[in-house]
């Protein structure tokens, strides 16, 4: 398989800088070299450009709205293009909100895949209930046509997604209108306490057969911040009581299994948090076995 490296140097979605370092931090970790011995071909496409940090623009309830939109219209096209090649697209970020430009760049190309969302927060807020104005709380949300319009039609359609193919997985902390949303709309929710009481593999079969549902597959969203801050702690939000590692890389075991998934975002992963590239070594682990690394 060809890999197209999608390196997204961007943080100004989330609260705390330094989630923009993650590429490199993955990088260094030796990502290329691991998808390479899987036989990959990796493609390390240009960085995407990063913004200016001097123009922050913090118009609450949307903090820094104009250079997240310019930001995501570049990814959605790399995005584009690579799907158009026939290509993985594996974005690494970056904070969560590129997944709104992923999610468009995918749609472009006419596809709507189940997502599965594997992170601790459930990311559909939107600037009526996000209490942080964070817009990588509200990326979901966005994909799924709710929001401010410069989010939600980034790139038609808009919606981006078919609520009835969303599953979200390790969920823990969740905003009151987050609650709310996703009583609303139904979408799948795997709760940790799901996650305790029914097992790993069970709530991922369920997970893959809803995500997995449709024509166009599954794209997988993984937020480190899903594995416990003990494996994990190089990210912006981190929430106790998360993903043990073997958790994580049984999903991306069985996702590998499934063969539907064709293309990834690997978010959140700040390497100025970190403790000895430890998240990041964590997120190469993950990625290879995603792509096709075995134990055995
Ligand atoms: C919170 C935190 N729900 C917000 N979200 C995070 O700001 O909307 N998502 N950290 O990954
Ligand atoms: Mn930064
Ligand atoms: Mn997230
Ligand atoms: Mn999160």
């Amino acid at each position: 398989q060809t890999v197209s490296l999608l390196k997204a140097p961007f943080d100004l979605g989330a609260g705390t800088r330094g989630s923009c370092l993650g590429p490199e931090a993955i990088l260094h970790a030796g990502l290329i070299e691991r998808l390479e011995a899987l036989g990959h071909t990796v493609l390390s496409e240009p960085s995407l450009p990063s913004p200016r940090k001097g123009v922050v623009f913090s118009n609450l309830p949307l903090l820094n709205l104009p250079q997240t939109v310019s930001f995501n219209r570049y990814l959605a096209s790399a995005v584009h293009k690579a799907v158009a090649k026939g290509h993985f697209p594996l974005l690494l970020g970056g904070d969560h909100s590129l997944a709104i430009g992923s999610l468009a760049g995918l749609a472009l190309n006419g596809r709507q895949p189940g997502v599965l969302w594997i992170d601790a927060h459930a990311d559909l807020n939107t600037e009526a209930t996000s209490p942080t104005g964070n817009i990588h709380g509200m990326s979901l949300a966005a994909s799924l046509g709710f929001g401010h319009p410069h989010l939600t039609g980034l790139r038609p359609p808009s919606p981006k997604l078919d609520p009835a193919r969303v599953v979200l997985v390790a969920s823990r902390d969740l905003d009151p209108g987050e609650r709310e949303f996703i009583r609303r709309t139904g979408i799948r929710c795997f709760t940790m306490q799901d996650i305790d009481r029914w097992g790993m593999g069970t709530v991922m079969e369920e997970a893959i057969a809803t995500a997995g549902s449709g024509p166009d597959g599954i794209h997988l969203s993984f937020d480190v911040d899903s594995v416990d801050p003990s494996a994990a702690p190089g990210t912006g939000t981190v929430v106790p009581g998360g993903l043990t590692v073997r958790e994580a890389r049984m999903a991306m075991e069985m996702l590998q299994e499934s063969g539907l998934v064709s293309s990834a975002d690997f978010v959140e992963v700040n390497p100025l948090l970190d403790l000895r590239n430890q998240t990041a070594e964590l997120a190469v682990d993950l990625i290879a076995a995603l792509l096709g690394e075995r134990l055995l």
